[in-house]
């Protein structure tokens, strides 16, 4: 029997719903959320989305050529979001040569590893991470400003299809693997789970 990521969230329920329903985002539209927390995510959040471009870059480098197309518009979709977060921070006068906080850096390093995984756990992988915020930051429904186009940067109608067709390469590529790589993607959402859970903990419990 082949995993699927369908099969992966039910299985998983518990993890992957502390993974995307956190006090940050309930507080969000409460506007409960302190600027000092909100700056450290979207700081963190930029330096997290630097090494995950570079993710993204080695996932494509790993997959098949019919898997391109999906992956060129997310990277494509990347240089848009990088630039974006610099003006961000430059409207909030945050300087994003900053340190990054230590589940940011575990967060990347995971990332990094991810590397030397097949390209079915790296697929699976990649679709947990884009699926965390988009549901995320669509979950707690209608967001006020300022936060409005953060929701719907990774809310929209648009990046919830992009998230759909990693899914389905996700599934794909799971389809062709063997056993004991079903088990490495199995293991590789639980982490994306646990660390997306922990990075909003993160913002909360900034100093
Ligand atoms: C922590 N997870 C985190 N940041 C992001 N920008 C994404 C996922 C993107 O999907």
């Amino acid at each position: 029997m082949t995993i699927t990521c369908q099969q992966l969230l039910q299985n998983h329920s518990q993890a992957w719903h502390e993974a995307t329903v956190h006090p940050f985002l309930e507080q969000l539209p409460l506007l409960a959320i302190e600027p000092r927390q909100f700056n450290t995510w979207l700081v963190q959040d930029y330096l997290f989305v630097v090494e995950f471009t570079r993710m993204v870059a080695r996932v494509l480098a790993n997959a098949p050529a019919h898997h391109f197309d999906i992956l060129l518009a997310g990277l494509s979709a990347l240089k848009d979001e990088l630039n974006w977060f610099k003006e961000k921070a430059a409207e909030r006068q945050l300087n994003l040569k900053t340190e990054k906080q230590p589940t940011c850096w575990e967060y990347c390093q995971y990332m990094e590893s991810l590397a030397a995984m097949p390209y079915p756990v790296q697929a699976t992988a990649l679709w947990a991470i884009e699926f965390a915020y988009n549901q995320g930051w669509q979950l707690p429904g209608s967001m006020p400003e300022p936060y409005k186009e953060f929701a719907e940067r990774w809310g929209n109608p648009g990046f919830t299809e992009y998230v759909k067709l990693l899914e389905q390469q996700a599934d794909e590529s799971l389809q062709n693997a063997s056993e004991n790589m079903q088990k490495q993607a199995e293991a590789a959402f639980l982490n994306v789970a646990r660390l997306e859970k922990d990075f909003w903990q993160m913002a909360i419990d900034a100093e």
